[in-house]
């Protein structure tokens, strides 16, 4: 990290971080990384300092994150869920930033990041929400993550309003917002950035550019050279990390984790904004359609990056892991997914918990139409309101 923004040696023109080179999008571009392309260690890069078990458990939690992905678009595709935002491709920048915080620390995130939910082990707790259940956001609160948000960057106020009553409660504990390169474009994104660069707000400002939103490329986002130089406006530090390199997404958390903690040189605690340059394979949720913006062989080059591949391929290559251990591994993800599965879906819905959780007293109105659809429920029974499939 350099103190001008932009990351070690940020070239200027580093704007579109080679999304056209065919082999390696992120070849040239001012981002930190640890392994290569292929998963093998950069020359010049220092392992995290991490036991052998851990380096298989970041593996593992992405390989659960995938297979949760996997099936969360086929549950969608026969009507077992609602819409569901896939995560293919990102599943680095989550998994690893995630394994560099304490318990205790807060996550906030958007809507694609499953795999910090995945690391915090709250998947069977999380999938409800999908289904509409609202105990799906409930359970997951309890392990220190935020309900997830849908209005872009409206959840990254309250995530510095947290960090900021850690830090005058004088609780050791930092408070870690995920959103995406669209998000940036909202007032709140800068209120919350500006608030938590003045008040010392320890917060990691985790920014996930996959290059779009929705159908919006990043060169229509921002004139800006980079989205991690932003940070510099604010008076802080901003650093690039290749999102799809689960090992150097942990390395940047993990450094920037103990300079929001105030740990790092004794000062006081700073925020920090990371920039995961990554790219989402699919579609932006289930009810997206890629092909209308974007052509299908641009994703390919950044198939070749795939987080799974290259933290496996590390693995093997660095003797930590064998087939027997790669197949145990899968054969635990699909289990944890298949288990969660069944655990959402033996939830019985209670069509009044729509109205339970918006405000702490249900306004006259809405009191109204909770009564009304009870009596309904009532007078006709559940199956009249059930789709017919
Ligand atoms: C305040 C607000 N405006 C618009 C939308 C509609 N919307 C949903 S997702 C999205 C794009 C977000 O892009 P980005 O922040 O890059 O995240 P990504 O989907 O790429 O992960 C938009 C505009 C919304 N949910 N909230
Ligand atoms: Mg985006």
């Amino acid at each position: 990290m350099d103190e001008n923004g932009t990351g070690a040696n940020a070239p200027a023109e580093a704007a579109a971080p080679g999304r056209e080179d065919a082999t390696d999008p992120l070849a040239d571009a001012d981002v930190f990384r640890v392994l290569g392309p292929d998963g093998s260690p950069l020359p010049d890069a220092t392992l995290p300092d991490l036991s052998d078990e851990r380096f298989r458990e970041i593996y593992r939690d992405l390989v659960t994150t995938r297979r949760f992905d996997e099936r969360a678009v086929s549950l969608q595709r026969q009507g077992r869920i609602g819409t569901y935002a896939p995560c293919a491709g990102q599943e680095g920048s989550a998994v690893g930033s995630t394994h560099a915080l304490a318990d205790r620390d807060l996550i906030s995130y958007q809507y694609r990041e499953h795999g910090a939910v995945v690391v915090r082990d709250l998947l069977s707790e999380y999938l409800p929400y999908w289904m509409g259940h609202e105990s799906g956001t409930e359970a997951i609160a309890e392990g220190n993550v935020f309900p997830l948000n849908i209005g872009i960057a409206a959840h990254l106020p309250h995530a510095v309003g947290a960090a900021w009553a850690f830090d005058y409660r004088d609780e050791d504990r930092i408070s870690v917002a995920h959103f995406g390169d669209g998000a940036t474009s909202e007032g709140d994104f800068h209120e919350a950035m500006n608030f938590a660069g003045v008040f010392d707000a320890p917060t990691l400002f985790c920014c996930h550019n996959n290059g779009w939103a929705i159908s919006i490329p990043e060169s229509r986002q921002t004139a800006s050279d980079t989205f991690a130089q932003k940070a510099a406006a604010y008076g802080f530090e901003g650093v690039r990390v290749d999102g799809m390199d689960p090992l150097a997404s942990y390395a940047v958390t993990r450094e920037a984790a103990e300079r929001a903690r105030g740990e790092s040189d004794g000062d006081d605690p700073r925020p920090v904004l990371i920039e995961f340059v990554e790219y989402r394979f699919g579609a932006h949720t289930t009810a997206d359609d890629p092909t209308a913006y974007r052509d299908p062989d641009d994703v390919e080059p950044w198939r070749a990056l795939d987080p799974l591949d290259r933290m496996e391929a590390f693995l093997r290559e660095t003797g930590r892991i064998d087939d027997a251990g790669v197949e145990a591994i899968h054969e635990e993800a699909d289990e944890v997914v298949a288990d969660a599965i069944d655990f959402a879906e033996s939830i019985e819905a209670d069509p009044s918990d729509m109205f339970d959780h918006a405000y702490a007293e249900l306004p006259p109105e809405l009191r109204r139409q909770r009564e009304e659809l009870l009596a309904a429920v009532d007078e006709h029974g559940e199956a009249s309101f059930l789709r017919e499939e």
